[in-house]
Protein backbone atom coordinates (compact mmCIF):
# COMPACT_ATOMS: atom_id res chain seq x y z
CA UNK A 1 0.00 0.00 0.00
CA UNK A 2 1.41 3.29 -1.37
CA UNK A 3 1.93 6.06 1.51
CA UNK A 4 -0.66 8.38 -0.74
CA UNK A 5 -3.82 5.54 0.04
CA UNK A 6 -2.95 6.07 3.92
CA UNK A 7 -3.19 9.42 3.69
CA UNK A 8 -6.50 9.28 1.56
CA UNK A 9 -9.21 10.18 4.36
CA UNK A 10 -7.22 13.60 5.17
CA UNK A 11 -6.74 14.50 1.34
CA UNK A 12 -7.47 13.89 -1.98
CA UNK A 13 -4.22 13.98 -4.31
CA UNK A 14 -4.61 16.61 -6.91
CA UNK A 15 -5.17 15.80 -10.58
CA UNK A 16 -4.83 11.97 -9.41
CA UNK A 17 -8.03 11.26 -10.71
CA UNK A 18 -8.16 14.52 -13.75
CA UNK A 19 -5.18 13.04 -15.30
CA UNK A 20 -6.48 10.32 -17.23
CA UNK A 21 -9.24 12.67 -18.56
CA UNK A 22 -8.32 15.75 -20.81
CA UNK A 23 -10.24 18.91 -19.58
CA UNK A 24 -11.59 20.14 -22.71
CA UNK A 25 -12.26 24.11 -23.12
CA UNK A 26 -14.73 23.59 -25.84
CA UNK A 27 -17.93 25.72 -25.12
CA UNK A 28 -20.26 23.51 -22.60
CA UNK A 29 -23.47 22.54 -24.20
CA UNK A 30 -25.41 22.78 -21.04
CA UNK A 31 -24.46 23.77 -17.34
CA UNK A 32 -24.75 20.56 -16.69
CA UNK A 33 -22.84 18.28 -19.67
CA UNK A 34 -19.89 16.87 -18.79
CA UNK A 35 -17.05 17.82 -21.14
CA UNK A 36 -14.34 16.89 -18.59
CA UNK A 37 -15.80 19.25 -15.71
CA UNK A 38 -17.77 17.96 -13.06
CA UNK A 39 -21.55 19.52 -12.91
CA UNK A 40 -21.80 22.97 -11.51
CA UNK A 41 -21.60 22.58 -7.45
CA UNK A 42 -25.00 23.00 -6.33
CA UNK A 43 -23.51 24.21 -2.55
CA UNK A 44 -23.77 27.86 -1.72
CA UNK A 45 -20.64 30.02 -2.69
CA UNK A 46 -17.78 29.62 0.12
CA UNK A 47 -19.14 25.96 0.91
CA UNK A 48 -18.02 23.81 -2.06
CA UNK A 49 -13.89 23.59 -0.74
CA UNK A 50 -11.47 25.40 -1.18
CA UNK A 51 -9.79 26.19 -4.25
CA UNK A 52 -6.74 23.87 -3.70
CA UNK A 53 -8.33 21.33 -1.83
CA UNK A 54 -6.36 18.06 -1.93
CA UNK A 55 -2.83 19.38 -3.13
CA UNK A 56 0.00 18.75 -1.02
CA UNK A 57 2.66 21.09 -0.37
CA UNK A 58 6.55 19.82 1.04
CA UNK A 59 7.67 23.45 1.79
CA UNK A 60 11.31 23.45 2.28
CA UNK A 61 10.92 27.21 2.22
CA UNK A 62 12.36 29.58 4.60
CA UNK A 63 12.65 33.47 5.07
CA UNK A 64 10.58 35.60 3.34
CA UNK A 65 10.22 34.11 -0.41
CA UNK A 66 9.55 31.03 -0.10
CA UNK A 67 6.87 31.03 2.79
CA UNK A 68 5.05 34.28 1.09
CA UNK A 69 4.18 31.65 -1.80
CA UNK A 70 3.61 28.56 0.44
CA UNK A 71 1.33 30.63 2.65
CA UNK A 72 -0.95 32.03 -0.09
CA UNK A 73 -1.11 28.40 -1.37
CA UNK A 74 -2.49 27.26 1.99
CA UNK A 75 -4.99 30.01 2.20
CA UNK A 76 -5.94 28.29 -0.97
CA UNK A 77 -6.70 25.55 0.69
CA UNK A 78 -3.24 22.98 0.14
CA UNK A 79 -2.29 21.20 2.94
CA UNK A 80 1.06 22.97 3.51
CA UNK A 81 3.74 20.51 5.25
CA UNK A 82 7.00 22.33 6.91
CA UNK A 83 10.15 20.98 7.43
CA UNK A 84 11.86 22.66 9.50
CA UNK A 85 15.39 21.88 11.25
CA UNK A 86 14.80 20.44 14.81
CA UNK A 87 15.82 22.90 17.37
CA UNK A 88 16.06 26.22 15.35
CA UNK A 89 13.31 25.50 12.81
CA UNK A 90 13.18 28.33 10.39
CA UNK A 91 15.71 30.34 11.07
CA UNK A 92 13.23 33.82 11.24
CA UNK A 93 11.55 32.43 14.45
CA UNK A 94 14.22 33.69 16.32
CA UNK A 95 14.91 36.82 14.45
CA UNK A 96 13.25 40.34 15.40
CA UNK A 97 12.14 38.69 18.19
CA UNK A 98 9.83 41.36 20.62
CA UNK A 99 8.04 38.59 23.24
CA UNK A 100 10.78 36.25 24.69
CA UNK A 101 10.31 32.61 23.86
CA UNK A 102 7.67 33.44 21.37
CA UNK A 103 8.00 33.30 17.30
CA UNK A 104 8.62 36.09 15.83
CA UNK A 105 6.20 38.62 14.25
CA UNK A 106 8.05 38.10 11.14
CA UNK A 107 7.03 34.06 11.00
CA UNK A 108 4.17 34.40 12.33
CA UNK A 109 3.04 36.52 9.78
CA UNK A 110 4.39 34.38 6.80
CA UNK A 111 3.68 30.85 7.79
CA UNK A 112 -0.17 30.75 8.63
CA UNK A 113 -2.42 27.68 8.12
CA UNK A 114 0.72 25.61 7.35
CA UNK A 115 1.59 22.39 9.80
CA UNK A 116 5.39 21.77 11.19
CA UNK A 117 7.18 18.93 11.24
CA UNK A 118 10.79 19.04 12.84
CA UNK A 119 13.23 16.66 10.75
CA UNK A 120 16.85 16.93 10.24
CA UNK A 121 17.22 16.24 6.63
CA UNK A 122 20.93 15.72 6.94
CA UNK A 123 20.16 11.98 9.43
CA UNK A 124 19.96 9.21 7.27
CA UNK A 125 16.36 8.49 9.16
CA UNK A 126 15.17 11.83 7.97
CA UNK A 127 16.32 11.90 4.54
CA UNK A 128 13.96 8.49 4.46
CA UNK A 129 11.51 10.39 5.72
CA UNK A 130 12.15 13.11 3.08
CA UNK A 131 12.15 11.12 0.51
CA UNK A 132 8.37 9.21 1.76
CA UNK A 133 7.14 13.18 2.34
CA UNK A 134 8.29 13.10 -1.42
CA UNK A 135 6.41 10.39 -2.56
CA UNK A 136 3.07 11.82 -0.86
CA UNK A 137 2.93 14.99 -2.04
CA UNK A 138 2.25 16.96 -5.10
CA UNK A 139 4.45 20.36 -5.10
CA UNK A 140 7.86 20.63 -3.26
CA UNK A 141 8.70 24.21 -2.86
CA UNK A 142 12.43 25.75 -1.64
CA UNK A 143 14.34 28.68 -1.47
CA UNK A 144 17.63 27.55 -0.64
CA UNK A 145 21.00 28.77 -1.68
CA UNK A 146 22.02 27.58 -4.80
CA UNK A 147 23.21 23.66 -4.57
CA UNK A 148 21.50 22.95 -1.31
CA UNK A 149 18.77 20.78 -2.55
CA UNK A 150 20.84 18.77 -4.55
CA UNK A 151 23.12 18.29 -1.42
CA UNK A 152 20.08 17.12 0.26
CA UNK A 153 19.96 13.96 -2.01
CA UNK A 154 16.79 15.98 -3.78
CA UNK A 155 18.07 15.81 -7.61
CA UNK A 156 15.50 16.96 -10.01
CA UNK A 157 16.23 13.13 -11.48
CA UNK A 158 15.88 11.45 -8.08
CA UNK A 159 12.83 13.35 -7.53
CA UNK A 160 11.42 12.19 -10.89
CA UNK A 161 12.20 8.77 -9.81
CA UNK A 162 10.23 9.25 -6.76
CA UNK A 163 7.46 10.84 -7.76
CA UNK A 164 7.19 12.09 -11.87
CA UNK A 165 4.21 13.58 -10.71
CA UNK A 166 5.54 16.32 -8.25
CA UNK A 167 6.21 20.12 -9.58
CA UNK A 168 9.18 21.61 -8.08
CA UNK A 169 9.37 25.28 -7.17
CA UNK A 170 12.31 26.95 -6.20
CA UNK A 171 13.32 30.83 -5.72
CA UNK A 172 16.66 31.62 -6.19
CA UNK A 173 18.14 35.18 -6.38
CA UNK A 174 19.54 34.82 -10.07
CA UNK A 175 19.11 32.77 -13.17
CA UNK A 176 21.81 31.26 -15.03
CA UNK A 177 24.36 33.12 -15.84
CA UNK A 178 27.41 35.02 -13.64
CA UNK A 179 25.36 35.39 -10.71
CA UNK A 180 23.69 32.33 -10.39
CA UNK A 181 25.49 30.97 -7.47
CA UNK A 182 25.19 34.20 -5.53
CA UNK A 183 22.74 34.21 -1.78
CA UNK A 184 20.62 36.88 -2.17
CA UNK A 185 18.18 38.89 0.67
CA UNK A 186 15.64 41.35 -0.46
CA UNK A 187 17.57 44.47 -1.17
CA UNK A 188 19.82 42.72 -3.26
CA UNK A 189 17.34 41.56 -5.60
CA UNK A 190 15.56 45.63 -5.57
CA UNK A 191 18.97 46.56 -6.39
CA UNK A 192 19.80 43.98 -9.20
CA UNK A 193 16.33 44.21 -10.62
CA UNK A 194 16.02 47.54 -11.44
CA UNK A 195 14.26 48.84 -8.49
CA UNK A 196 16.69 50.78 -6.59
CA UNK A 197 18.55 52.58 -9.48
CA UNK A 198 14.89 54.17 -10.82
CA UNK A 199 13.80 54.77 -7.13
CA UNK A 200 14.57 57.81 -5.06
CA UNK A 201 15.59 61.45 -6.40
CA UNK A 202 17.79 62.65 -8.96
CA UNK A 203 20.20 63.88 -6.43
CA UNK A 204 20.16 61.49 -3.94
CA UNK A 205 21.71 57.49 -4.17
CA UNK A 206 19.12 54.73 -5.32
CA UNK A 207 16.49 53.31 -2.86
CA UNK A 208 15.33 50.61 -1.97
CA UNK A 209 11.21 50.68 -1.20
CA UNK A 210 9.32 48.99 1.76
CA UNK A 211 7.62 46.88 -0.55
CA UNK A 212 9.22 43.42 0.03
CA UNK A 213 9.21 43.17 -4.03
CA UNK A 214 12.10 41.12 -4.20
CA UNK A 215 11.16 38.19 -1.13
CA UNK A 216 7.18 38.92 -1.49
CA UNK A 217 6.92 39.79 -4.93
CA UNK A 218 8.96 36.88 -6.15
CA UNK A 219 6.86 34.44 -3.75
CA UNK A 220 3.62 35.75 -5.66
CA UNK A 221 5.35 34.95 -9.20
CA UNK A 222 6.47 30.98 -7.63
CA UNK A 223 2.65 30.63 -6.69
CA UNK A 224 1.19 31.46 -9.95
CA UNK A 225 3.78 29.62 -11.77
CA UNK A 226 3.09 26.29 -9.65
CA UNK A 227 -0.98 26.56 -9.86
CA UNK A 228 -0.23 26.49 -13.96
CA UNK A 229 2.07 23.45 -13.43
CA UNK A 230 -0.61 21.60 -11.39
CA UNK A 231 -3.12 22.93 -13.93
CA UNK A 232 -0.98 21.38 -17.01
CA UNK A 233 -0.30 18.08 -14.80
CA UNK A 234 -3.39 17.58 -15.17
CA UNK A 235 -3.29 16.94 -18.95
CA UNK A 236 -0.35 15.78 -18.90
CA UNK A 237 0.34 13.69 -15.64
CA UNK A 238 3.78 14.70 -15.15
CA UNK A 239 5.37 17.48 -12.80
CA UNK A 240 7.93 19.91 -13.61
CA UNK A 241 10.31 22.14 -12.59
CA UNK A 242 8.92 26.19 -11.88
CA UNK A 243 12.12 28.11 -11.24
CA UNK A 244 11.91 32.11 -10.38
CA UNK A 245 14.87 34.37 -10.07
CA UNK A 246 14.28 37.21 -8.23
CA UNK A 247 16.22 39.60 -10.35
CA UNK A 248 13.43 39.08 -12.55
CA UNK A 249 10.69 38.79 -10.28
CA UNK A 250 11.95 42.52 -9.32
CA UNK A 251 12.26 43.27 -13.36
CA UNK A 252 9.03 42.20 -13.91
CA UNK A 253 7.76 44.38 -11.83
CA UNK A 254 9.96 47.13 -13.56
CA UNK A 255 8.28 46.37 -16.24
CA UNK A 256 7.68 50.15 -17.18
CA UNK A 257 11.16 51.24 -16.39
CA UNK A 258 12.59 48.78 -19.43
CA UNK A 259 9.77 50.68 -21.37
CA UNK A 260 11.64 54.27 -20.73
CA UNK A 261 14.36 52.99 -20.63
CA UNK A 262 14.01 52.50 -24.32
CA UNK A 263 11.91 55.51 -24.79
CA UNK A 264 15.18 57.66 -23.49
CA UNK A 265 16.75 56.75 -27.26
CA UNK A 266 13.97 58.60 -28.79
CA UNK A 267 14.22 62.02 -26.81
CA UNK A 268 14.17 63.22 -22.98
CA UNK A 269 10.94 61.70 -20.89
CA UNK A 270 8.85 64.30 -20.76
CA UNK A 271 6.46 62.97 -17.65
CA UNK A 272 9.70 62.83 -15.41
CA UNK A 273 11.06 65.94 -13.28
CA UNK A 274 14.50 66.67 -14.95
CA UNK A 275 12.35 67.74 -17.49
CA UNK A 276 12.67 70.39 -18.82
CA UNK A 277 15.04 71.68 -16.59
CA UNK A 278 17.28 68.60 -15.56
CA UNK A 279 19.46 66.69 -17.72
CA UNK A 280 19.12 62.98 -18.87
CA UNK A 281 21.84 60.35 -18.90
CA UNK A 282 21.88 57.41 -20.73
CA UNK A 283 20.15 55.05 -18.36
CA UNK A 284 16.56 56.02 -16.61
CA UNK A 285 16.75 58.40 -13.71
CA UNK A 286 15.25 58.21 -10.77
CA UNK A 287 12.11 60.01 -10.97
CA UNK A 288 10.90 61.19 -7.07
CA UNK A 289 7.65 60.72 -6.96
CA UNK A 290 6.65 61.45 -10.55
CA UNK A 291 3.58 59.48 -11.50
CA UNK A 292 4.99 56.36 -13.57
CA UNK A 293 1.99 56.44 -16.23
CA UNK A 294 0.83 59.21 -18.60
CA UNK A 295 -0.94 60.99 -16.12
CA UNK A 296 1.24 63.33 -13.75
CA UNK A 297 1.09 62.73 -10.24
CA UNK A 298 2.92 63.79 -6.80
CA UNK A 299 3.52 63.43 -3.11
CA UNK A 300 1.61 66.94 -1.99
CA UNK A 301 2.04 68.11 1.48
CA UNK A 302 -1.47 68.71 3.42
CA UNK A 303 -2.38 70.75 6.80
CA UNK A 304 -0.28 69.39 9.61
CA UNK A 305 2.72 68.00 7.51
CA UNK A 306 5.09 70.12 9.54
CA UNK A 307 4.55 67.52 12.71
CA UNK A 308 3.01 64.17 11.12
CA UNK A 309 5.45 62.88 8.66
CA UNK A 310 2.58 61.25 7.02
CA UNK A 311 0.27 64.67 6.31
CA UNK A 312 0.54 64.16 2.59
CA UNK A 313 -1.08 63.22 -0.37
CA UNK A 314 -0.69 61.57 -3.68
CA UNK A 315 -2.43 63.66 -6.04
CA UNK A 316 -2.69 63.18 -10.22
CA UNK A 317 -3.55 65.65 -12.80
CA UNK A 318 -5.88 63.36 -14.74
CA UNK A 319 -6.12 64.87 -18.06
CA UNK A 320 -9.96 63.91 -18.46
CA UNK A 321 -10.69 65.87 -14.78
CA UNK A 322 -8.41 68.82 -15.29
CA UNK A 323 -11.54 71.58 -15.42
CA UNK A 324 -12.44 70.06 -11.98
CA UNK A 325 -8.95 70.35 -10.56
CA UNK A 326 -8.64 74.47 -11.96
CA UNK A 327 -11.99 75.13 -10.02
CA UNK A 328 -11.24 72.69 -7.07
CA UNK A 329 -7.80 74.65 -6.28
CA UNK A 330 -9.20 77.65 -7.52
CA UNK A 331 -7.45 78.53 -11.07
CA UNK A 332 -10.32 78.56 -13.26
CA UNK A 333 -8.27 80.58 -15.56
CA UNK A 334 -6.31 77.31 -16.51
CA UNK A 335 -9.08 75.88 -18.13
CA UNK A 336 -8.46 77.76 -21.22
CA UNK A 337 -4.89 79.14 -20.65
CA UNK A 338 -3.24 77.82 -23.49
CA UNK A 339 0.17 77.72 -21.29
CA UNK A 340 -2.31 75.13 -19.59
CA UNK A 341 -5.37 73.34 -21.54
CA UNK A 342 -3.58 70.85 -23.00
CA UNK A 343 -1.81 67.86 -21.59
CA UNK A 344 1.13 68.20 -23.58
CA UNK A 345 1.55 72.13 -22.62
CA UNK A 346 1.53 71.31 -19.15
CA UNK A 347 4.54 68.77 -19.13
CA UNK A 348 7.33 71.46 -18.94
CA UNK A 349 5.39 73.39 -16.29
CA UNK A 350 4.33 70.77 -13.88
CA UNK A 351 6.85 71.77 -11.02
CA UNK A 352 4.92 74.72 -10.65
CA UNK A 353 1.58 73.14 -11.33
CA UNK A 354 2.00 71.21 -8.20
CA UNK A 355 3.22 74.06 -6.52
CA UNK A 356 0.47 75.68 -6.85
CA UNK A 357 -1.82 72.45 -5.89
CA UNK A 358 0.13 71.97 -2.72
CA UNK A 359 -1.09 75.63 -1.51
CA UNK A 360 -4.19 74.53 -1.39
CA UNK A 361 -3.87 71.03 -0.19
CA UNK A 362 -1.70 72.23 2.70
CA UNK A 363 -4.96 74.20 3.46
CA UNK A 364 -6.71 70.73 3.89
CA UNK A 365 -5.78 67.58 6.03
CA UNK A 366 -5.35 64.37 3.77
CA UNK A 367 -9.08 63.15 4.69
CA UNK A 368 -10.54 66.43 4.03
CA UNK A 369 -8.69 67.32 0.58
CA UNK A 370 -9.80 63.28 -0.29
CA UNK A 371 -13.25 63.76 0.35
CA UNK A 372 -13.34 66.84 -1.78
CA UNK A 373 -11.09 65.44 -4.42
CA UNK A 374 -13.45 62.26 -5.09
CA UNK A 375 -16.54 64.55 -4.85
CA UNK A 376 -14.87 65.16 -8.79
CA UNK A 377 -13.56 62.07 -9.62
CA UNK A 378 -9.60 63.62 -9.17
CA UNK A 379 -7.62 60.41 -8.58
CA UNK A 380 -5.70 60.50 -5.14
CA UNK A 381 -4.69 58.97 -2.34
CA UNK A 382 -4.07 59.41 1.08
CA UNK A 383 -0.58 58.59 2.81
CA UNK A 384 -1.24 56.39 5.12
CA UNK A 385 0.78 55.24 8.05
CA UNK A 386 0.88 51.55 9.15
CA UNK A 387 -0.16 53.10 12.26
CA UNK A 388 -3.32 53.81 10.25
CA UNK A 389 -3.33 50.82 8.05
CA UNK A 390 -3.55 48.92 11.13
CA UNK A 391 -6.67 50.33 12.57
CA UNK A 392 -8.73 51.01 9.45
CA UNK A 393 -12.11 49.50 10.04
CA UNK A 394 -12.47 48.58 6.09
CA UNK A 395 -9.16 46.41 5.96
CA UNK A 396 -10.38 44.36 9.07
CA UNK A 397 -14.01 44.11 7.49
CA UNK A 398 -12.50 42.34 4.23
CA UNK A 399 -10.17 40.30 6.10
CA UNK A 400 -7.28 41.76 5.02
CA UNK A 401 -6.00 42.92 8.60
CA UNK A 402 -6.68 40.32 10.90
CA UNK A 403 -6.24 39.78 14.48
CA UNK A 404 -4.88 36.02 15.59
CA UNK A 405 -4.32 34.47 18.29
CA UNK A 406 -1.28 32.43 19.19
CA UNK A 407 -0.52 30.11 22.37
CA UNK A 408 2.90 31.64 23.19
CA UNK A 409 3.07 35.48 21.93
CA UNK A 410 -1.13 36.39 22.49
CA UNK A 411 -2.90 37.79 19.74
CA UNK A 412 -1.24 39.95 16.83
CA UNK A 413 -2.10 41.54 13.84
CA UNK A 414 -1.26 39.90 10.62
CA UNK A 415 -2.16 40.87 6.54
CA UNK A 416 -4.83 37.98 5.44
CA UNK A 417 -4.87 37.04 2.30
CA UNK A 418 -5.32 40.11 -0.39
CA UNK A 419 -6.63 37.45 -3.02
CA UNK A 420 -10.81 37.55 -2.67
CA UNK A 421 -11.87 34.49 -4.11
CA UNK A 422 -15.76 33.98 -3.82
CA UNK A 423 -15.84 30.66 -3.71
CA UNK A 424 -12.73 29.55 -1.70
CA UNK A 425 -13.28 31.93 1.50
CA UNK A 426 -9.67 32.65 3.39
CA UNK A 427 -9.44 32.03 6.89
CA UNK A 428 -5.87 33.14 8.67
CA UNK A 429 -5.37 30.06 11.21
CA UNK A 430 -2.25 30.90 13.23
CA UNK A 431 1.16 29.37 12.07
CA UNK A 432 2.39 26.50 13.65
CA UNK A 433 4.93 25.91 16.62
CA UNK A 434 7.84 24.22 15.89
CA UNK A 435 7.32 20.17 15.03
CA UNK A 436 3.93 20.91 16.23
CA UNK A 437 2.53 18.40 13.76
CA UNK A 438 5.25 15.88 13.47
CA UNK A 439 3.62 13.10 14.94
CA UNK A 440 0.22 14.06 13.23
CA UNK A 441 1.99 13.64 9.70
CA UNK A 442 4.09 10.53 10.90
CA UNK A 443 1.14 8.37 11.39
CA UNK A 444 -1.69 10.03 9.07
CA UNK A 445 0.14 11.41 6.18
CA UNK A 446 2.87 8.92 6.21
CA UNK A 447 1.56 6.05 7.56
CA UNK A 448 4.20 5.17 9.84
CA UNK A 449 3.58 2.31 12.62
CA UNK A 450 4.04 3.35 15.84
CA UNK A 451 7.30 1.01 15.89
CA UNK A 452 8.40 3.30 12.82
CA UNK A 453 8.04 6.32 14.66
CA UNK A 454 9.93 5.42 18.15
CA UNK A 455 12.85 4.32 15.68
CA UNK A 456 13.11 7.48 13.55
CA UNK A 457 12.32 9.42 16.74
CA UNK A 458 15.27 7.11 18.53
CA UNK A 459 17.90 7.94 15.44
CA UNK A 460 17.43 11.76 16.40
CA UNK A 461 15.97 12.57 13.35
CA UNK A 462 13.39 14.81 14.65
CA UNK A 463 15.36 16.60 17.50
CA UNK A 464 15.85 15.84 21.18
CA UNK A 465 18.59 12.78 20.91
CA UNK A 466 22.05 13.78 19.27
CA UNK A 467 22.07 11.79 16.04
CA UNK A 468 25.43 9.69 15.74
CA UNK A 469 25.16 9.73 11.94
CA UNK A 470 24.55 13.15 11.20
CA UNK A 471 26.73 14.60 8.99
N1 LIG B 1 17.80 19.70 8.38
C1 LIG B 1 19.13 19.78 8.20
N2 LIG B 1 19.72 20.74 7.47
C2 LIG B 1 18.92 21.67 6.93
C3 LIG B 1 17.53 21.67 7.08
C4 LIG B 1 16.96 20.63 7.84
N3 LIG B 1 15.67 20.53 8.05
N4 LIG B 1 17.01 22.73 6.41
C5 LIG B 1 18.04 23.39 5.87
N5 LIG B 1 19.19 22.76 6.17
C6 LIG B 1 20.54 23.13 5.78
C7 LIG B 1 20.75 23.00 4.30
O1 LIG B 1 20.89 21.64 3.94
C8 LIG B 1 21.99 23.85 4.09
O2 LIG B 1 23.12 23.07 4.39
P1 LIG B 1 24.38 22.90 3.39
O3 LIG B 1 24.77 24.28 2.95
O4 LIG B 1 25.39 22.24 4.28
O5 LIG B 1 23.95 22.06 2.27
C9 LIG B 1 21.88 24.88 5.19
O6 LIG B 1 20.77 24.49 6.00
C10 LIG B 1 21.74 26.32 4.80
O7 LIG B 1 20.87 26.58 3.70
P2 LIG B 1 20.96 27.99 2.95
O8 LIG B 1 22.34 28.15 2.39
O9 LIG B 1 19.84 28.07 2.01
O10 LIG B 1 20.72 29.02 4.14
P3 LIG B 1 21.50 30.37 4.50
O11 LIG B 1 20.87 30.84 5.77
O12 LIG B 1 22.96 30.24 4.51
O13 LIG B 1 21.11 31.39 3.31
C11 LIG B 1 19.58 32.59 1.90
C12 LIG B 1 19.87 32.02 3.30
C13 LIG B 1 18.17 33.15 1.94
C14 LIG B 1 20.58 33.72 1.63
C15 LIG B 1 19.72 31.50 0.85
O14 LIG B 1 18.90 30.43 1.21
C16 LIG B 1 19.35 31.94 -0.56
O15 LIG B 1 20.09 32.66 -1.21
N6 LIG B 1 18.19 31.50 -1.05
C17 LIG B 1 17.76 31.75 -2.40
C18 LIG B 1 17.29 33.15 -2.58
C19 LIG B 1 16.18 33.50 -1.64
O16 LIG B 1 15.17 32.87 -1.54
N7 LIG B 1 16.37 34.62 -0.96
C20 LIG B 1 15.30 35.18 -0.19
C21 LIG B 1 15.64 35.19 1.18
S1 LIG B 1 14.39 35.98 2.07
O17 LIG B 1 13.10 35.22 1.66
Amino acid sequence: MTTRKKSKSRTKPAGKKSARKVVKLAPRKTAASADGLPRPSTKPWGQAGKALEGVRILDLSHVQAGPTCTQLLAWFGADVIKVERPGTGDITRGQLRDVPNADSLHFTMLNHNKRSIALDTKNPKGKQVLERLVKSCDVLVENFAPGVLDRMGLTWEHIQKLNPRMVVASIKGFGPGPYEDCKVYENIAQCAGGAASTTGFDDGPPLVTGAQIGDSGTGLHLAIGIVCALYQRNRTGRGQKVNVAMQDGVLNLCRVKLRDQQRLAHGPLTEYPQHPHGKFGEAVPRAGNASGGGQPGWILKCKGWETDPNAYIYFITQAPVWGQICKVIGKPEWITDPDYAKPEARLPRLKQIFDTIEQWTMTKTKFEAMKILNQYDIPCGPILSMQELAEEPSLRKSGTVVEVEHPTRGKYLSVGNPIKLSDSISEVKRSPLLGEHTDEIFKKVLGFSDKEVVDIKGSGATGGIPSKDAA
